[in-house]
C-alpha cells in the first residue's frame, strides 16, 4: 500500500504543486519563494518522515500572504488524500517539541471535521525575516486543516524567540501527524464506531 497524494493547485494568485508519501523517509524539496516558510515545510517532511515536494509560484510582488495560504490548502488536500479512507490508521496523537527556551504541544484527531485551536505567547515579533508575518502562522494552520479535515491543538505555553516559537510548532505538528498516520498492526479496520472518517 501506498499512502501518497498529488495536488495542483491554480489560482490568478498562485500556482501550487504538492507531492506527499506519508511512508517515505523524511526527503524534502520545497520551493515556495518564502524562505522562512520553506524552512518549516522543510520541518515538517522531516521530522513527519513523509516524503514532500512542493512548489509554489505566488504572487509575491504583492506579498507572502496567498502563497503560504494557498500552499497550506494543497499540502492539507494532499495529506487528505494520502490518508485515503483511514484504515488502519492510529487516528489520535501529541507531541511535544522543545525549541531551547520554546516548547509547542501539539494534539490532532485525524476526524474529517476541522477545527483548529491555536494559543501562543503574547507579545511576539511581528515579522521573521522579511517576507514571514508572524501572525500567519495560525492562518497557515487555518488553511491546512480545514483541506485535511483534521482536529488540531496547537499550544505554546511559553517562549521568547520568534523563530524558536514557529519552528517548534511545525515540528510537533510533524510528529503528532507522523504517529497519528501510523498504521496500527491491531488496527484492522477504520478507527470509529461510526465506521467512516
Ligand atoms: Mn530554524
Amino acid at each position: 500500500m501506498t499512502r501518497v497524494g498529488r495536488v495542483e493547485r491554480t489560482t490568478k494568485e498562485t500556482s501550487v504543486v504538492v507531492e506527499l508519501n506519508l511512508d517515505g523517509r523524511g526527503e524534502v524539496s520545497v520551493s515556495t519563494g518564502v524562505g522562512f516558510f520553506d524552512h518549516m515545510l522543510d520541518q515538517l517532511g522531516r521530522h513527519g518522515l513523509f516524503d514532500l515536494t512542493v512548489k509554489t509560484d505566488g504572487d509575491l510582488h504583492i506579498d507572502s500572504h496567498h502563497t503560504m495560504e494557498d500552499t497550506a490548502l494543497a499540502l492539507g488536500a494532499a495529506f487528505r488524500q494520502a490518508l485515503g479512507d483511514k484504515r488502519g490508521i492510529v487516528r489520535f496523537a501529541d507531541a511535544s517539541v522543545p525549541l531551547d527556551e520554546s516548547l509547542a504541544q501539539v494534539t490532532v484527531d485525524l476526524s474529517g471535521r476541522p477545527y483548529l485551536v491555536h494559543a501562543e505567547p503574547e507579545g511576539m515579533a511581528p515579522m521573521i525575516g522579511a517576507d514571514y508575518d508572524t501572525t500567519m502562522t495560525r492562518h497557515i494552520l487555518e488553511s491546512f486543516v480545514a483541506q485535511a479535515q483534521i482536529a488540531l491543538h496547537v499550544r505554546v505555553p511559553y517562549g521568547r524567540n520568534a523563530h524558536h516559537i514557529v519552528e517548534c510548532q511545525f515540528k510537533a505538528l510533524a510528529r503528532a501527524l507522523r504517529y497519528a498516520a501510523e498504521i496500527d498492526p491491531r488496527q484492522t479496520g477504520i478507527p470509529s464506531t461510526k465506521g467512516a472518517l
